[in-house]
């Protein structure tokens, strides 16, 4: 187990969308840029948060959060567009929450009528993702994020008790879910292995840790993988419970320098929610320009950046997301082979100037400017390059006059060239 190493596809992937969807995209709301939606039932509990004013003024005191489920329908989910979209966003693998804090499953589980078969959509939503994911977009590779606890779970609170009436403190069901289960063993771990067995993620993005058995569940993980008719290398977060991991996982922040054991940092487009939030407006999410910097300046330090959207309770995608992701794959088209499959240098920026690198080893070296380089780009660092190479913009097929100066390299950017740039200009020494 821990001599485990995250696969060569996670590697070189770079790029992967989460998606966070459950019956928290029903109420949709947070204070915005402040709090995750996707806690709203948490928050909703303790009285000094804005959740718990406006649940009650929204739905009033016997509204209870799983009256939320037969409004998490789900009727206009189309996972062919969905799919194809992640492909078209440049996409490498997709990660989609399977059960959140919440404990709503969305898929068929058979230890709790709690899930999205028997209750609100009345569908296997891991599956149908899955099944388009393998039909339409088969160069995807596909991961499921898993709570470990769950905030109210009688038969183990995280929050430290079952289901309450925050205003009353009377109990309130928990619905669906038959209580007396031994929670690691015939719940937890059985959930696990029914999502390995049943669904073949090649990732799984567990969450929370606490206690659990993630030994046993992994290593099942692990050979299941190596099992199949096709083997397929598999890989596994830091949030199992357990010291052995292939990834860390840095949550709406980065690392500051480069770090050499494997990480994938994740946030939402959402200035601070993976859940949908149809609070926040247009304006607060991430721009195109802001998505395409994370991403460069992740990867030139040797992580992979994992890009949230919360769709809404129906299946769509909000409009402002989808817009990002598009823009986003536009610009991977043409700039992608200095992102996927690419390691870091050894200097992973120039500051002040704005400078990333990235390298195809025995390829090809990149220089990502994440301003507009203006008619000269003058890079400081030591730049792998000798007489003969060929300095080029990536959208821009002409090759560029360089010359090394006391050092530095000096790159002339004609008008043309730069406009062939756009949020951030790739160049490519070869
Ligand atoms: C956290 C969760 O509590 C958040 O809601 C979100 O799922 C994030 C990716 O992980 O630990």
């Amino acid at each position: 187990m821990s001599t485990h190493q995250a696969p060569y596809w996670f590697q070189d992937a770079k790029f992967g969308i989460f998606i966070h969807w459950g019956v928290y995209s029903v109420p949709a709301w947070a204070p915005v840029g402040k709090q995750y939606a996707e806690w709203y039932w948490r928050h909703m509990q303790d009285p000094g948060n804005p959740t718990y004013t406006h649940h009650r003024e929204v739905y009033g005191e016997d509204f209870a959060y799983d009256d939320f489920i037969p409004r998490f329908r789900a009727e206009r989910f189309d996972p062919r567009a969905w799919v194809e979209l992640f492909r078209d966003a440049g996409a490498q693998y997709h990660v989609l929450t399977s059960k959140h804090h919440e404990g709503f499953a969305l898929w068929d589980t058979a230890v709790s009528d709690r899930n999205s078969v028997k209750m609100g959509p009345g569908r296997d939503l891991v599956k149908e993702l899955f099944d388009a994911s393998r039909t339409y977009a088969p160069e995807l590779h596909r991961g499921l994020y898993f709570s470990m606890p769950e905030w109210f779970n009688p038969d183990n609170p995280w929050a430290g008790h079952a289901p309450r009436n925050p205003y009353t403190q009377e109990p309130v069901p928990y619905t669906g879910y038959p209580a007396g289960k031994d929670y690691v063993k015939d719940y937890q771990a059985a959930q696990m292995l029914e999502l390995i067995h049943g669904y073949d993620p090649q990732l799984l993005w567990c969450d929370i840790g606490g206690v659990n058995d993630s030994h046993r569940v992994l290593a099942e993980f692990f050979n299941h993988g190596k099992e199949r008719r096709r083997p397929m290398e598999v890989t596994v977060n830091n949030r199992s419970g357990i010291g052995p991991h292939d990834f860390t996982t840095p949550e709406y922040t980065t690392y500051e320098n480069t770090v050499v054991a494997k990480w994938e940092s994740s946030r939402g487009l959402d200035p601070y929610s993976y859940g949908y939030n149809a609070e926040t407006p247009d304006e607060r999410y991430m721009t195109t320009e802001e998505v395409v910097h994370s991403l460069v300046d992740i990867v030139s330090k040797n992580g992979n950046f994992l890009l949230d959207i919360g769709p809404r309770a129906d299946g769509t995608i909000p409009e402002i997301m989808e817009q990002r992701l598009r823009e986003t794959g536009a610009w991977l088209k043409v700039n992608g082979e200095a992102v996927y499959g690419s390691t870091y240098w050894s200097r992973m920026a120039q500051l002040g100037e704005e400078l990333r690198f990235t390298v195809r080893q025995n390829r090809a070296f990149y220089i990502h400017s994440l301003a507009d380089p203006g008619s000269r780009l003058t890079v400081e660092a030591p730049v792998p390059i000798a007489a003969g190479d060929r300095v080029t913009l990536l959208g821009h097929d002409r090759p560029l006059n360089w010359a090394v100066n006391k050092g530095a390299l000096v790159i002339d950017v004609p008008a043309a060239a730069r406009r062939a740039g756009k949020h951030v200009w790739v160049f490519k020494v070869d």
